[in-house]
């Protein structure tokens, strides 16, 4: 058995990593491990089964799944396994990731994904989102949540003093 991790990050190519990145770099600031890798739904169908049977013995706890074209990653994955996923839909084609939005958001009752937004404001809330699940229980999860929300609040605080700067100048 490999070590143990949270989340399991899976996408269906590596054309995706350079969306579902995003959600690898949030999670690196926090205290959750993690493991991302390649496997589709419709091209290596077993080797997903494997890989979340995989990650369920080694304790994960949520799986994040992105994919783009016609999307079943997610899907496939949530009927595979009572862990929550959450489903990533990618912009990999002339549709501009409506496809994989309408894949991934439109399971049928039963097999919960739940969806974020296309591309990667979508792989970043995926990351927050799975902490968000593994913070009820555990308190040092909680508490860089807390901590990355006040940074955020801060940031937006300081852009409007700054605009506030600019349109007094202006008089
Ligand atoms: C999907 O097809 C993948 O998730 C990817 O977004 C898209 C294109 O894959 P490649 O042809 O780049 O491997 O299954």
């Amino acid at each position: 058995m490999g070590k143990k991790i949270d989340i399991l990050i899976l996408m269906g190519s590596d054309s995706d990593w350079k969306v579902m990145s995003e959600a690898a770099q949030l999670l690196d600031n926090f205290s959750a491990a993690y493991e991302a890798r390649v496997s589709s739904a419709h091209r290596t169908p077993e080797r997903t089964l494997d890989l979340v049977r995989d990650a369920e013995d080694r304790g994960c706890k949520v799986i994040i799944a992105g994919a783009g074209a016609a999307a079943h990653l997610a899907g496939v994955v949530a009927g595979h396994t009572l862990l929550p996923v959450i489903g990533i839909p990618l912009n990999a084609t002339a549709l501009q990731g409506m496809d994989a939005l309408l894949a991934t958001v439109q399971m049928p009752a039963g097999i919960p994904v739940a969806s974020m937004a296309i591309g990667k404001a979508g792989a970043t809330n995926a990351a927050i989102f799975a902490l968000q699940i593994l913070a009820s229980a555990n308190k040092e999860i909680a508490q860089q949540l807390a901590d990355y929300r006040r940074n955020m609040t801060a940031k937006v605080e300081s852009k409007d003093q700054r605009l506030q700067e600019i349109l007094l100048a202006k008089g």
